[in-house]
């Protein structure tokens, strides 16, 4: 259960329309990946990860980046009913894809820094407070199903 105050509502859906998300998404993917490399056992099938230029520039990371940030921008729309928002991706990301929770929260820290890295001052510690909430709130409701 995540509580946002109306303020901090306010605040992360203004921040949002400043950011292109796509761009955040396949940048917070891509930093996944590199920055904790056995994340990339979910993407074999995504080609070559070799090297951090190779996972930055990897079209099927960047693609599939967006559609993760698709599915959490829904989120932000939602934020007082992330379980229902989420209870069928996280059905699937346990039955189907055997991703481990912790990860939910691991991808949710990386898009808080692609916050910060593209709105810098504006991203304030009050934004970041709102947005922590909102990533641990996206993370608990995918964790969910989880059986
Ligand atoms: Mg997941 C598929 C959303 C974190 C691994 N993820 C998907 C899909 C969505 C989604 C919308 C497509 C579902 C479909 O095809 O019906 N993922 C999503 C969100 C978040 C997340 C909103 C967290 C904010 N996913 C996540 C993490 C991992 C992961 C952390 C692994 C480290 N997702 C994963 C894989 C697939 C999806 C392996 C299938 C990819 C494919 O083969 O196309």
């Amino acid at each position: 259960m995540v509580h946002l105050t109306d303020a901090e509502k306010d605040l992360v859906t203004g921040l949002w329309g400043k950011v292109n998300p796509d761009q955040i998404g396949g940048e917070a993917l891509a930093r996944l990946l590199i920055v904790y490399p056995w994340t990339q056992r979910f993407f074999e099938s995504f080609g070559d990860l070799s090297s951090p230029s190779a996972v930055m520039s990897n079209p099927k990371v960047l693609a599939h980046g967006k559609k993760v940030i698709n599915a959490f921008s829904d989120g932000l729309k939602h934020l007082d009913n992330l379980k229902g928002t989420f209870a069928s991706l996280s059905e699937l990301h346990c039955d189907k894809l055997h991703v481990d929770p912790e990860n939910f929260r691991l991808l949710g820290n990386m898009i808080v820094i692609e916050m910060a890295h593209h709105l810098s001052k504006d991203f304030t510690p009050c934004a970041q407070a709102a947005y922590q909430k909102v990533v641990a709130g996206v993370a608990s409701a995918l964790a969910h199903k989880y059986h």
